[in-house]
């Protein structure tokens, strides 16, 4: 049954996402995967750079940063974060019951300058979407699995500017001006925002490396990169959940109607109530950990 204060939470949360385009998720990741996370990121990290130093030699690469490629063939833990239990509920309300992973980066940003476009929409060019009005349409998720200090890269937004259509200039405006929010998470973290919602990564004027992994998921329909499917998907994609978020087709299920809750587009109400509660206890404890205050 929904209770008037399921409603409430979930409501609430999905208000905060639409009004200001992103949520600092504290703690969602569990600790046992939050170490395994680093371990596992420190040693592909390793493995990969010495191929990036050459790249970067042969101007092939930029020198600013750097991708660790198919990260999900690197570990359990880098499938594991694709579907964390903390996460789905609030994955579902702020992309739908069709969610599919899009893409991945296992990112490593050294000491220095962004290598960012200044605040930018990543869908500017998308062409079919009324990106002022699409709040569900594309989001990425970093996850933070160490505790980053306010100069080391951290990601800033301009709250709201996802409503406005994807030509509006480019505002001037520095890191510290009041309408920019910059996080800092800590181990555990996740940054979930709407790829529309102006946003960059400041300088990592730190002395310490920027380690993040993001993931993009977006609509069944909409086509998905490589790097967002492990090669062995016959180990991994073991849940229908996980069929869904790699692309794995469904006999006789259109792209545009899959459903990980199963309800079918206009289909039964009181399945999807019931989904929607489940969602809305995890979003409850959530929000108890949030670093936003509630009134
Ligand atoms: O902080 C980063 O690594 C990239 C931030 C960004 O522009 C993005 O994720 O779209």
């Amino acid at each position: 049954m929904v209770t008037a204060l399921d409603l409430e939470v979930s409501d609430d949360l999905k208000l905060r996402y639409e009004g200001q385009g992103f949520l600092h998720l504290p703690g969602v990741i569990p600790p046992t995967i939050v170490a395994e996370t680093q371990r596992a990121f420190d040693v592909a990290s390793k493995k990969h750079y010495d191929i990036w130093q050459g790249q970067v030699s042969r101007g092939e690469a930029p020198k600013a940063y750097y991708d660790i490629p198919s990260i999900l063939d690197c570990g359990d833990c880098f499938v594991d974060l694709v579907d964390l239990d903390s996460m789905m509920p609030i994955l579902l309300e702020t992309v739908g019951a069709d969610i599919q992973l899009n893409h991945t980066h296992a990112r490593v940003f050294p000491p220095g300058k962004t290598f960012t476009a200044p605040w930018h929409s990543d869908l500017a060019d998308v062409i079919g979407i009324d990106l002022g009005h699409s709040h569900n349409f594309f989001v990425k998720v970093h996850y933070f699995f160490e505790d980053l200090s306010p100069d080391q890269g951290c990601l800033a937004f301009i709250p709201g500017s996802h409503t406005q259509p994807p030509d509006r200039p480019r505002p001037n405006i520095r890191e510290n001006d009041p309408g920019v929010v910059k996080m800092v998470p800590k181990a555990g973290d996740a940054v979930l925002f709407n790829t529309h919602v102006m946003h960059m990564a400041l300088d990592n004027t730190s002395n310490k490396t920027r380690k993040s992994l993001i993931y993009a998921y977006s609509h069944f329909w909409v086509k998905n990169y490589a790097n967002a499917v492990p090669t062995e998907l016959d180990k991994y994609a073991t849940t229908t959940l996980r069929r869904q978020m790699f692309g794995v087709d469904e006999e006789g299920v259109s792209y545009f109607d899959r459903r990980y809750d199963g309800s079918l587009p206009g289909g039964n109400p009181h399945e999807q109530n019931t989904f929607r509660s489940a969602s809305s206890r995890l979003l409850k404890r959530i929000l108890g950990k949030s670093s936003v205050t509630r009134k």
